[in-house]
């Protein structure tokens, strides 16, 4: 890397207004699959005075460009890898440029490509240059009529943003289609779909009484696996008309699954394209995460209408201004349609794992990045999750109500608009009549505070003193940091419980006391819902948790009181090895009366009586004690299932199950059910259990649970089980995707066999990201014991496959090499094996920016 030129990043400093804008753009599309031909007349409207007019273009083959329909001689413009610049244009002119495009050489998928017989496009962030020249950022809004001619009998529906509003039959056996979005855009929500799909129909009555079109496109014979998806979006709909007074816009609404797809879901304006993944599902092929999944993302691409859509984002360092705000909303939606605690614990989860690693790691950035290579490593889980942590503040600190204004008034300012960040605080000051210039903070600064908490009681007084300070820690290129204005929910909780009142505590200082008078006996601090994301400090003993574990009101800091609990107690194992793990007697009786008396919440239930997983773990050390870790998670495990075999057992039975119906009970039941089964698996009788609970069950849920079940505790039944699962489901692509995770989550050895013969599989693809990810992405982010061998065996064969993907696909190249960026992490054995591969990534020739940015950066 060092031989190299260094690539040119952005910079948010740099941002300039545009100078010029296209108000107006009409397209035609012939589509062929190696030559697709893409006109596009533009009316262009100067802003700036001298600037030339500067088009993005990549992989485009130029035909024709013509001013006010006089075409350009080649001295008129100057044509490069990247741009098309003409340095002398008029104020105000229309712009016609031809160009032709190969969509089905196009593995990246991004811009317009063509896979599985199905021409689909994805434009964000920066794909539209793949498409046409055109200025590729956001702040450019258009209003869009797309026409596309294509054969007929290969593609009977010809897809496009907007409303419906001519088809053709063409005399040469092809068809012309046109469609107009009346609501100018950037080009990045740009969509056109071409194949032949079953297409579901419904409609949806919106609150103003306006009948809008649903339309969800699955591959022909998929059908009936479409209805769960559309009634999820009704639902989601309506939950926008009552809680935001949001309502759709346009006429129709069209939803299209393809298996080829680099993420989950995007939310085209009018034609959301998505990840087959998350829409196909009946009750034999969907796990209940599954279905919640599919509810999420379609309702978080719906949502996007108007957070994202009618007011977008400025320029690319404000993507949090979407997703995170959208994200936010999601998680609000799935609250209301399950378990507002379970979604809390999984949004914890994420922020713990994921996140406070990017945090610690060297992609560590603010929600709100300043400087960028290649904007498609920055869809982040800081940018989306940090981000939507960011919009909870808020809306914790404002209030539901006071949030609801802000966020009104930053959607009737703004709508039409391509804002920033600070335009959204300054709706929600505005609206509040508060000041939140602290706040803002939370957008430039990178990392995770630490908050602690030291309490002393004075009982003559009957006064609480709290010392509460936040620490921070310099993360790259950011060495000094502020205070943050930090909301701290908090429950006061006395043994007795004559103490239980809940405060808000707002931190805006590096160290701070607050003082609560009239508390007539000692409280807990408990900290409720994760109102900030921090990592908070409180020195609790076990008689503290097991108090907050009994009897907090808060789900989630229930839950979390049990994590804080085990994380202590490996801690001590990883700081004296000789140590021998004993479970103290209160912790046990605590967990066989809830396995006595479930909660009514069961899934909350599950929740308690789980251990945090490697990652969770791992988020709290400066150098990862692997050994210690899984040594400790394994042994802990094995004591509870022996203590309480006879609970778990007896909860196990009286937690039955009828036929599969996914609502929320039965997923609580289910989840509690499968969590005693997982313990049972390591006791004597387990065996038998697990393979009746397979034979036994009729949904996919209970079916991984007996494999998972059987593959952690080793049991000798695992390898039939396996087999019997793969050749029931050969021929269903989704469900040998959960074969490949399963398989790749074996915790032996043989877990290499495994990869290297399901990458032979006849399903199995280099070129479809979801193959590729249910595979490797599995094995490196799910298979702790193997991936992080001391060997280095599992890193190597991460590196092979991120190679071997950087030419195919950069984008999913760049997702997957992740965990070896953490190389600092690792003591020297796994560092030295983590190091030699990012440096042999490095010399490869033709690395993609989205690896070059990742690995030049981790680099030492
Ligand atoms: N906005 C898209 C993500 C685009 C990712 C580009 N690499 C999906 C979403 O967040 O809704
Ligand atoms: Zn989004």
């Amino acid at each position: 890397m060092s031989g190299e030129p260094t690539r040119n990043s952005r910079r948010l400093a740099d941002y300039r207004k545009p100078g010029f804008l296209i108000p107006q753009i009409e397209l035609t599309f012939e589509l062929a699959a190696d030559a697709t031909r893409v006109t596009a007349l533009m009316q262009v409207k100067r802003q700036q005075p001298t600037v030339p007019l500067v088009l993005d273009g990549q992989q485009l083959e130029l035909q024709y460009i013509a001013i006010n329909n006089i075409e350009l001689r080649a001295d008129q413009y100057q044509l490069t890898s990247e741009q098309l610049i003409i340095s002398d244009a008029p104020a105000e002119f229309s712009l016609q440029i031809t160009t032709t495009i190969n969509p089905a050489a196009n593995t990246a998928l991004e811009g317009l490509y063509l896979a599985d017989n199905v021409f689909c496009t994805q434009c964000e962030a920066e794909g539209f240059r793949r498409i046409m020249f055109f200025p590729d950022r956001p702040d450019i809004l258009s209003v869009y009529t797309t026409h596309i001619i294509a054969d007929q009998q290969q593609y009977p529906y010809l897809l496009a943003n907007g409303n419906n509003i001519s088809t053709e039959k063409l005399a040469n056996g092809k068809s012309r289609v046109s469609w107009h979005d009346p609501f100018a855009k950037p080009c990045y929500l740009f969509a056109l779909v071409a194949g032949n799909f079953d297409c579901l129909s419904d409609s949806f009555t919106t609150a103003s009484g306006r009948k809008v079109s649903l339309q969800l496109f699955v591959e022909p014979g998929q059908q009936s696996k479409g209805q769960f998806a559309i009634a999820a979006l009704k639902r989601a709909m309506r939950w926008d008309e009552s809680r935001y007074n949001l309502e759709y816009d346009l006429d129709v609404y069209m939803v299209v699954a393809v298996d080829f797809f680099n993420m989950g879901a995007m939310e085209n304006k009018g034609l959301n394209v998505f990840n087959s993944k998350y829409v196909l599902a009946d009750d034999s092929i969907a796990t209940d995460k599954d279905y919640f999944n599919i509810e999420s993302i379609i309702g978080h691409e719906y949502f996007h209408n108007w957070t994202g859509n009618r007011v977008t984002c400025r320029d690319w360092f404000q993507l949090s201004l979407k997703e995170g705000l959208t994200v936010f909303r999601d998680q609000e939606f799935s609250a209301d349609m399950g378990s507002a605690t379970l979604n809390r614990i999984d949004a914890v989860k994420l922020i713990r794992t994921a996140q406070f690693a990017e945090d610690s790691g060297p992609m560590a950035h603010p929600i709100r990045p300043e400087q960028v290579l290649e904007m498609n490593n920055f869809y982040t889980v800081t940018v989306y999750d940090k981000g939507a942590e960011v919009i909870r503040m808020l809306q914790t600190i404002l209030g539901q109500s006071g949030f609801n204004r802000g966020l009104a008034c930053y959607l009737q300012r703004h709508d039409g608009q391509a804002v920033t960040c600070d335009d959204f605080i300054s709706a929600m000051e505005d609206a509040n009549e508060v000041n939140l210039q602290q706040f803002r903070l939370w957008y430039s600064q990178a990392g995770t505070p630490t908050v602690a908490i030291h309490q002393r009681y004075d009982s003559d007084n009957a006064t609480l003193h709290l010392s509460i300070s936040q620490r921070h820690t310099a993360t790259v290129g950011q060495p000094d940091k502020q205070a943050l204005l930090i909301p701290l929910q908090v429950q006061l909780l006395s043994s007795d419980r004559k103490v239980n009142q809940q405060h808000l505590i707002m931190l805006s200082q590096l160290t701070e006391q607050f003082t609560f008078a009239d508390i007539a006996s000692e409280p807990v601090v408990v900290w409720e819902n994760f109102s900030a994301p921090v990592k908070l400090q409180q020195d609790y003993k076990l008689p503290q948790l097991l108090l907050i574990a009994k009897h907090a009101s808060n789900g989630f800091a229930r839950w979390d009181a049990m994590q804080v609990f085990w994380s202590d107690l490996i801690r001590q194992k990883a700081e004296q090895p000789t140590l021998s793990l004993t479970l103290p007697d209160d912790l046990i009786k605590l967990m066989r009366q809830w396995l006595q008396q479930p909660l009514s919440d069961k899934a909350l239930t599950a929740e308690l009586l789980s251990l945090p997983d490697f990652d969770t773990l791992a988020e709290q050390y400066q150098h990862i004690p692997v050994e210690a870790i899984l040594c400790g998670l394994q042994s802990i495990k094995q004591q509870l299932a022996d203590v309480l075999a006879a609970e778990w057992q007896q909860c196990y039975q009286a937690t039955t199950s009828g036929p599969y119906h996914y609502n929320e009970n039965e997923v609580g039941a289910r989840a509690l059910r499968n969590r005693c089964l997982n313990y049972l698996a390591l006791v004597p009788q387990g065996s038998q259990l697990v393979q009746q609970h397979y034979s036994d069950s009729d949904n996919m849920t209970d079916t991984l649970a007996a494999l998972t079940s059987a593959q952690q505790a080793k049991l000798a039944s695992f390898g039939e089980l396996a087999t019997d699962f793969s050749h029931k489901w050969q021929n269903n692509v989704q469900v040998t995707d959960k074969y490949f995770s399963l398989m790749a989550c074996d915790p032996t050895d043989e877990v290499f066999t495994h990869l290297t013969a399901l990458s032979q599989h006849s399903l199995f693809s280099w070129k479809n990201p979801n193959r590729v990810r249910a595979l490797f992405g599995a094995f490196s982010m799910r298979n702790p014991q193997q991936f992080h061998r001391a060997d280095g065996k599992g890193y190597s064969c991460l590196a092979q496959v991120v190679a071997r993907m950087d030419p195919i696909n950069p984008q999913v190249a760049a997702r997957l090499i992740t965990p070896l960026l953490a190389w600092q992490r690792f003591n020297d054995q796994r560092r030295d094996h983590m190091l030699a591969e990012l440096k042999q990534l490095a010399a490869t020739s033709n690395l993609s920016n989205d690896l070059y940015e990742k690995i030049s950066k981790s680099l030492p």
